[in-house]
């Protein structure tokens, strides 16, 4: 899974309170455990001293995990905030833009341009957004912090091994305060295992590289098995009486994702036609073998869609079902 689901993130200890103090070592002791793990690691000194030497907690970092609110949100608020006309707008401004080197990549890697941009545009509005921490100062502020310590502390080694490969340089190293790094919004361990150098000058750079960004986003689904002559799905209306013939159909059980658990088992498109499923707007499916789950992603009164396997590979993205329809959609609208 490349990022950390937000709204997993529990509300913080805070680092001066007495139970942390009594159970943490000092950050400086903490620190130096660090340091030597590292060195154990291979880390070079002159990287180590580069990154840790002086470091401190990011009181920034504690604040925004604190802060996050836990809200319900319906498909319908969430496409209205992720796929904004704006966004639809400047999606097809980012692929006339970069049609050449979006054509090279996808060529490459067999994955789409129209769905390279639908993930750029939903990660940071096509580069647009620039997260700025220093991503070794935000993953060991929550590395340090007891509760998600493994996750982060793996992390952050990533990062120092990133930095370790020459990929990137310190002050190019900038995250989102949740450790979520470049354009794509890579975690440093999806980093070291999919970014991608396109343009073959020895950096994965995520961060400015139009190639580079292009590639790692590809490179990623391909590695789940991405179909570049598929789509991910499409909206359907479903007959009355339909929750009992779901019911039979079964549920997914093929592993994958959390967000997996929710979909229906995977009949061909001509199995859900004969069981009544027809296209939002009343039609007769396109007559196809291909396989597709079907997913009610606000329950049995919401909309419904049969998808494809491309629709797995964006949930390894960003395991959530809104996330992904939210890409499937913003790719259909940016296509040319
Ligand atoms: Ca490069």
């Amino acid at each position: 899974m490349r990022l950390l689901p937000v709204l997993l993130l529990l509300p913080m200890v805070l680092i001066s309170s007495a139970s942390a103090q009594d159970a943490q070592p000092k950050w400086e002791d903490w620190l130096k455990g660090v340091r030597k793990e590292a060195e154990q690691k291979g880390i070079r000194s002159q990287i180590l001293d580069a990154t840790l030497t002086g470091l401190t907690p990011l009181e920034r970092v504690i604040k925004a995990d604190q802060n996050q609110a836990e809200f319900v949100e319906t498909l319908e608020t969430y496409l209205a905030k992720r796929v904004s006309q704006l966004r639809i707008d400047n999606g097809r401004k980012a692929m006339a833009e970069n049609a050449d080197i979006l054509r090279q990549v996808s060529e490459r890697y067999g994955v789409q341009p129209e769905y390279i941009v639908a993930i750029w545009g939903m990660e940071t509005a096509y580069g647009k957004v620039k997260p700025g921490e220093n991503a070794i100062q935000a993953l060991a502020t929550l590395a340090y912090d007891p509760r998600r310590s493994t996750y982060f502390r793996k992390e952050l080694f990533a990062a120092l091994e990133i930095l370790n490969n020459d990929y990137i340089s310190t002050d190019e190293l900038k995250a989102s305060w949740a450790g979520a790094m470049g354009q794509p919004q890579f975690m440093p361990t999806s980093y070291l295992q999919y970014a991608a150098d396109f343009d073959g000058d020895g950096h994965r750079d995520i961060w400015n590289n139009p190639g580079d960004i292009f590639a790692s986003i590809a490179n990623y689904l391909k590695f789940y098995a991405w179909k570049g002559e598929q789509a991910w799905g499409y909206e359907v209306s479903l007959p009355e009486g339909f929750p009992a013939k779901l019911a039979a159909v079964g549920s997914y059980d093929q592993g994958g994702c959390r967000a997996m658990n929710q979909h229906s088992r995977a009949p061909s498109i001509a199995e859900w036609q004969a069981m009544g499923v027809r296209t939002r707007d009343g039609a007769d499916l396109p007559p196809s073998d291909l396989e597709a789950t079907l997913v009610e992603p606000d329950g049995e009164t919401g909309r419904a869609f049969v998808t494809f396997g491309n629709y797995r590979a964006i949930l390894r993205y960003n395991c959530a079902n809104f996330y992904a329809i939210a890409v499937g959609r913003l790719a259909d609208l940016v296509k040319p």
